[in-house]
């Protein structure tokens, strides 16, 4: 689906005043501006995150009540229990409080409930078994600011509790002892966007001020910040700096353990490290076996058990991965059933969907076809479904207003969950998509790349570049900048990169400047490069490449947009110039994977004519064109085709009976309709390639040229041309051994294999030593025949005067060819396509 670009548009005497008071590069300047950081000292702030500027946890309304309760359990010897959730913000809550609290002298234990027997958050049941473990002192983390019930319960059972949590409050809040959430209206909090193990964390903070253990805690609440997808701004960006620092010291078992399984490196652990690759496998543990293996995974000093844990959870996450994956194409299948100018927003359902990753599986199709979209598992007659929207739809009111459709709802802007009797799914779904189709407009259905800057290639120097790094850590409320570079040229070939050739490798120029670019999953889009004259847009992010301790600016491209120009040269004057200059090299030479492209090709469905070097050749081509496009009708031209059925070729692919022409000779008849002409193999010389190239040149629309042949192609051509064409030293030997054999047989025929056979010589012998013969038969001083079926040749009786090589013409054009071949194989192989082209020019008669 092609996006829409929106740019953000910077207010440029803002980000200039800040830029020079700051003395900052304006482009950094005019980032900030974009993320609503205006003024000066806001700024260093953000560009210079400190630990002293966390807030004073005695500001959170409640925290010394709770520590005054927390240190009299521990004085008392009263039992403590965590009570968590079981994802990542839950479970590394849990492991960084109880450390703490043991620090401190706590009895302390923790309690996280299954997710598939007992569900989210704070329960009765829960409660029941902390009472049967006497529990006296409850701390929730991430959860409990709802559980009304549970928490009553807890008082019954004789527990006073300590809510800690970072969502929404409902109208009445649980009777606990204590509620610490600054979500909570009156909370006195300067930061409302703490995560649960942030919560936790300034619990733990007004316990132990401010001590090196803290600190070194701080992996933890940032791995549960950014994993809990929290704004990283104001105290969560201090938290995520410092915290991804210590977790790049990797001196927690765990977490070593961890990124070894992860196949992270130390020093690698960055925002998207923890969000696509630690955060998972912890959840994992959450999400089909239990949690617990995941708190003493964080919680152990032995990095062997740690290692087998980390392995464990490895194996599930791979597990759960599968298990989306199935799920995934099970709800595309029902989405391509759509019609989606209809369907406006999805609602998607089946039985056997596992409820613990439909989340997953909603974000990825509302990503794909951008559009809300919700997925419903379906168990006996009831359904428990997950909801993700789009930044331009309100889910949870759109939710609202079908709520006479579902049994239960909740959560958020851009997700919530819901259950629904099956009764009322189809239902459901016509009345959802009827409220989106009414709430949204056209545009709105369409994915946006938002645009921090429309920038110039010439600002982004090493200097500036590397500023950018003072930005991060990124993720949600503050996004990795994304600049867009537009009327940029392609400089040279783009390659396609990576073990299964999915990315595209670049270099693109303004003229003046140039720089690489990567563009991942993109490949695909090669063939829309094929002109080397294209303009292309980018939206990329400029980043320092480290190679061979050379560092680079380079940019990561995320959307490109083409522009062709289609226009013909002005300056061709005749109208045969004219066909000449639309002309398209195609330059793929050196190619890592030919095949690939030659697919690309064969997929366009356009007629084709296809060059390899020669008749054995022929053959390998259709053996590979008929495993990838077997319906590809081909026709097949070798040295000896007679004309005759060459014609009958040329009719054919002119009448679509055929698809193209594999031919290791010229084929410089017209073929008007040709789309492509490729050159899988080099040709020996410059006439003989401009030969090759004549049926593009009367073609009526504009032909592409691909060379993509590569360097080994060129040694091979010397070879055969080698074997063709014997020299004269090999000659000489030939014509003395068959002399000899001769003379030995008492001047009876000798077979060629028995030429060969006496001889050594590099190469394909029999080839070389026909060859040879023929150019002594052209002289007379050899005369070939067949004997019993076999090649056989005997030497003339009458004495012979002495004959010069020169005088066989195959002899004097093997010399010139090759001498010619000398020089054009760098050409062919080293000049641009510009200048290959002009060579066309200029050779074509
Ligand atoms: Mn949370």
């Amino acid at each position: 689906m092609r996006k829409i670009w929106k740019n953000k548009e910077p207010d440029v005497n803002l980000s200039q005043k800040l830029a020079s008071e700051l003395g900052i590069p304006l482009l950094v300047a005019q980032l900030l501006v974009n993320r609503r950081i205006t003024d000066v000292e806001t700024a260093e702030e953000f560009l210079h995150p400190k630990l002293s500027n966390l807030h004073p946890p005695s500001e959170m309304k409640g925290m010394s009540d709770a520590a005054d309760r927390i240190k009299r359990a521990v004085s008392s010897g009263e039992k403590i229990t965590i009570y968590g959730d079981y994802d990542v913000d839950g479970i590394t809550a849990v492991s960084m409080l109880m450390p703490c609290l043991k620090r401190l002298g706590a009895e302390v234990d923790y309690y996280i409930p299954n997710r598939l027997d007992e569900g989210y958050g704070l329960s009765q049941d829960g409660v029941a078994e902390l009472k049967n473990n006497g529990c006296k002192l409850m701390i929730t983390v991430d959860c409990g600011i709802n559980a009304t019930e549970a928490v009553q319960a807890a008082n019954d059972a004789g527990i006073d509790v300590i809510i800690t949590d970072h969502h929404e409050p409902g109208e009445k809040l649980p009777p606990a002892l204590v509620t610490l959430d600054p979500k909570l209206a009156d909370c006195g909090y300067p930061f409302g966007n703490l995560a649960g193990v942030g919560v936790a964390f300034k619990l733990a903070q007004a316990l132990m001020g401010d001590e090196e253990f803290l600190w070194n805690q701080l992996d933890l609440v940032a791995l549960g910040t950014i994993a809990d997808v929290v704004p990283l701004v104001g105290e969560n960006r201090i938290i995520a700096k410092y915290g991804l620092a210590v977790l790049n010291k990797m001196e927690r078992a765990g977490i070593r353990a961890l990124c070894e399984v992860s196949n992270v490196k130390a020093g690698g652990v960055s925002g998207g490290t923890v969000g696509f690759r630690l955060g998972p496998r912890i959840n994992a543990a959450g999400r089909i076996d239990t949690a617990h293996s995941a708190v003493r995974l964080l919680t152990t000093d032995s990095y062997e058990e740690a290692l087998e844990i980390a392995q464990k959870l490895d194996a599930v996450n791979k597990e759960r991965q599968d298990i989306e994956k199935e799920i995934l194409i099970a709800a595309r299948r029902q989405v391509q059933k759509f019609d989606l100018s209809q369907e406006k927003g999805l609602v998607l359902a089946d039985e056997g969907w596992h409820p613990g990753v439909v989340g997953i599986v909603a974000s990825r199709i509302q990503e794909q076809y951008y559009r809300p979209t919700i997925i419903i598992c379906l168990e006996g007659d009831q359904g428990r479904g997950s909801a993700r929207s789009i930044p331009e739809f309100d889910i949870f009111a759109g939710l609202k207003k079908c709520s006479h459709l579902l049994e239960k709802f909740g959560g958020h802007k851009a997700a919530a969950g819901l259950s629904i009797a099956k009764q009322n799914v189809g239902k459901f779904r016509k009345e959802f998509s009827r409220v989106v189709a009414e709430t949204l407009k056209p545009d709105d259905l369409k994915p946006k790349v938002l645009i921090d800057i429309d920038a110039a290639m010439s600002g982004l120097t090493m200097e500036v570049v590397e500023q950018l790094t003072l930005l991060e850590p990124h993720g949600l409320g503050n996004p990795r900048p994304m600049l867009s570079l537009k009327k940029l040229a392609l400089r040279g070939v783009p390659r396609i990169v990576g073990k299964t050739g999915a990315h595209l490798q670049m270099t693109v120029s303004d003229g003046q400047n140039s720089l690489k670019g990567i563009a991942f999953y993109k490949s695909e889009m090669e063939r829309e490069l094929y002109d080397e004259d294209v303009i292309l847009d980018l939206a990329c992010r400029p980043f320092v490449n480290l190679w061979n301790d050379r560092r680079s600016v380079e940019l990561r491209v995320e959307e490109m947009v083409v522009h062709h120009h289609d226009a013909p040269d002005v300056m061709a004057a005749s109208a045969e110039i004219m066909a000449l200059s639309q002309i398209k090299i195609v330059d793929r030479r050196n190619i890592p994977d030919k095949r690939r492209h030659l697919r690309n090709i064969l997929a366009q469905g356009e007629k084709l004519l296809l060059y390899v070097r020669d008749d054995a050749a022929v053959d390998q081509l259709q053996q590979i064109v008929s495993k990838h496009a077997a319906r590809t009708k081909l026709g097949l031209c070798y040295h000896e085709t007679p004309a005759g059925e060459r014609d009958q070729m040329k009719e054919g692919l002119i009448e679509g009976e055929l698809d193209a022409i594999v031919s290791c000779v010229p084929f410089d008849m017209p073929l008007p309709g040709l789309g492509h002409l490729v050159f899988c193999h080099p040709v020996s010389t410059r006439e003989h390639f401009a030969r090759c190239c004549a049926p593009a040149v009367e073609a009526e629309k504009p032909v592409r040229i691909h060379l993509i042949f590569n360097n080994k192609d060129v040694e091979l051509l010397t070879a055969t041309l080698n074997q063709q064409y014997p020299d004269r030293k090999t000659l000489a030997n030939i014509y003395r051994k068959t002399k000899e054999l001769f003379d030995g047989k008492g001047g009876s025929p000798v077979l060629l294999e028995e030429i060969a056979a006496a001889m050594s010589m590099d190469g394909n012998k029999e080839a070389i030593i026909s060859n040879g013969i023929a150019v002594f038969e052209e002289i007379s001083l050899i005369e070939r025949q067949e004997m019993d079926g076999k090649s056989a040749v005997s030497l003339p009786t009458a004495p012979q005067e002495k004959r010069d090589l020169k005088e066989s013409q195959r002899y004097a054009d093997g010399d010139r060819i090759k001498s010619e071949w000398g020089k054009f194989s760098t050409f062919i192989l080293r000049k641009t396509a510009a200048d290959i082209r002009k060579m066309l020019l200029e050779t074509i008669p």
